[in-house]
């Protein structure tokens, strides 16, 4: 591992001068993104990080202060498998692929591009959160989240540079220029130009969106396309600690409220300063039902397209199937047919889509159980839940129709009649904004968030992790 040339890498960059100058090029470019992007203050304040020392499973030890702009980002890709071969599809048991093949250069280089465009567009999202921290393990916690999501970028430019030529380059540049929100230049996927400008979007987005990123990261570290197959299964170590930030930070906010539902049973949680569970709850529906978006529709040719070319395969392609070819099953999918909702059978690989999206669903469901043990130990008898898959979607077979959160279908009339039930209101969002104040001094939180069980590598909750 070449830690301290410029560009930190595993990938021997300096063997490829071409390759390292045009990298070199980017980088003062990406480091202007950064500052104009990245997160608003704290650049030339010290900050208790993780960075990768080695892609080893031991390689994350390195926990140092360190100022933002100094974090090391770099090229990090698990290192090569003897003999690998391609895992799924037509070309099932191939030597993987080692360049890119030129009747599926278009859809890689789309795949990547798309997965790229993600990781600056969270920074992005995420850059004012600072200012309003509710405490300095959080905020230490945000910025360790941003630097890696920069990293994740940096390591779809390197493949986009190294695999794609002009139009690889061309494309690294425009994952530079795009940005969250902006209608003139928005970032790809819908999620992502959503604004995520208080603490619960934040948790949300990290436990629901960030979840989306580790089951994508999951059916790419599967390709048959080894050096993204490579990157993506490095890119999810770094993805846990993502979704441990925002499944904690959920469940603390929920915890709070059921502690201040239990001492005043009598009084709203808003006169005691914290977020009442039902906005909490909207806050849940908003960002689970943009996040199942992002799996893309329920019947897709792209997903057949992509497993039949050995590119994006299912999550635990390996450990979790014998058949890896699925060219003969089908799978019975739900879709709005003459007004009502019927079942459909539809090839396997047009299902893809929706596979996956299951996969992620069980997960989701487990970290609502957790939030929900929590409630139960307070003593409190209310609980959250995920609403249906078929609510509030906009991309896919429930796209254009409307449904409750139970997932009954019904007249747009009545969804807009009722959707300040189930969506976060202008005056939701506005309170729980009231409630954002920085607290900064070590040791002290916000009272509308319950402390964590421990701190970050063994320190106290009470530790400086962040240098003011
Ligand atoms: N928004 O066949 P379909 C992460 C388009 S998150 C807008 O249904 P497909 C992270 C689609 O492009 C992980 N457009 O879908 C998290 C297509 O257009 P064309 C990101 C959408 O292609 C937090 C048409 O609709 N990684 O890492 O099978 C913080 C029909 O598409 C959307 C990836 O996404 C949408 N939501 O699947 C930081 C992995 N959905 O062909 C980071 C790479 C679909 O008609 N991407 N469309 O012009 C993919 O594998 C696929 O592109 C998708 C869509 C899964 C996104
Ligand atoms: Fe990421
Ligand atoms: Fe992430």
């Amino acid at each position: 591992m070449d830690l301290y040339e410029r560009i930190p890498n595993n990938v021997n960059l300096s063997g490829d001068k071409r390759l390292q100058r045009a990298l070199e090029k980017w980088l003062p470019n990406y480091l202007d993104w950064w500052r104009e992007m990245g997160p608003d203050g704290f650049q030339e304040k010290d900050v208790y990080l993780r960075t990768a020392i080695s892609v080893e499973a031991d390689g994350w030890a390195n926990f140092d202060y360190v100022k933002m702009p100094d974090y090391r980002w770099g090229i990090f890709l698990k290192p090569a498998e003897q003999d690998a071969k391609v895992g799924f599809g037509d070309h099932c048991g191939m030597p993987a692929y080692q360049e890119v093949p030129g009747e599926f250069r278009n859809s890689l280089r789309r795949i990547i591009v798309t997965q790229g465009d993600t990781e600056p567009a969270s920074v992005e999202q995420q850059r004012e959160l600072g200012k309003t921290c509710p405490s300095l393990y959080d905020l230490r916690n945000l910025f360790q989240v941003n630097v890696e999501e920069g990293r994740h970028l940096w390591a779809m430019v390197y493949l986009l540079h190294r695999y794609f030529g002009r139009d690889g380059r061309d494309e690294a540049e425009e994952l530079l220029q795009r940005r969250s929100g902006n209608p003139d230049k928005p970032r790809i996927l819908e999620a992502f130009n959503q604004p995520c400008d208080d603490w619960l979007n934040f948790f949300c987005f990290t436990t629901f969106t960030d979840r989306d990123g580790k089951y994508q990261l999951a059916a790419l570290a599967e390709s048959g396309f080894e050096p993204l197959a490579r990157t993506c299964q490095f890119m999810l170590t770094e993805e846990a600690h993502h979704l441990f930030v925002g499944e904690t930070g959920v469940g603390r906010v929920v915890k709070r409220t059921a502690q201040l539902m239990k001492q005043d049973k009598d009084s709203d949680v808003r006169e005691l300063g914290g977020i009442p569970l039902d906005i909490i709850q909207k806050y849940i529906n908003f960002w689970f039902s943009y996040s199942l978006d992002l799996f893309g529709g329920e019947i897709s040719s792209n997903s057949a397209d992509f497993f039949a070319a050995g590119l994006k395969g299912r999550y635990k392609e390996q450990d979790q199937y014998t058949d890896h070819v699925a060219a003969h099953e089908n799978f019975t999918l739900m879709v709005v047919e003459d007004g009502r909702l019927k079942p459909r059978d539809v090839p396997m690989r047009n299902a893809l889509n929706e596979v996956l999206r299951g996969e992620y669903v069980k997960d989701c469901e487990r970290a609502a159980e957790r939030w929900n043990k929590f409630i139960v130990e307070e003593g409190v008898n209310a609980q959250v839940y995920l609403p249906s898959t078929r609510f509030h979607r906009h991309v896919g077979e429930f796209a254009g129709h409307t449904f409750d959160a139970q997932g009954n279908l019904i007249s747009s009339e009545e969804f807009e009649r009722r959707r300040d039930e189930w969506l976060p209101t202008f005056a939701d969002r506005e309170y729980v904004r009231s409630l954002m104040h920085a607290v900064t001094e070590p040791g002290k939180i916000a009272n509308w968030i319950a402390p964590p069980k421990a701190g970050i590598k063994g320190k106290p909750f009470d530790f400086e992790y962040v240098r003011l």
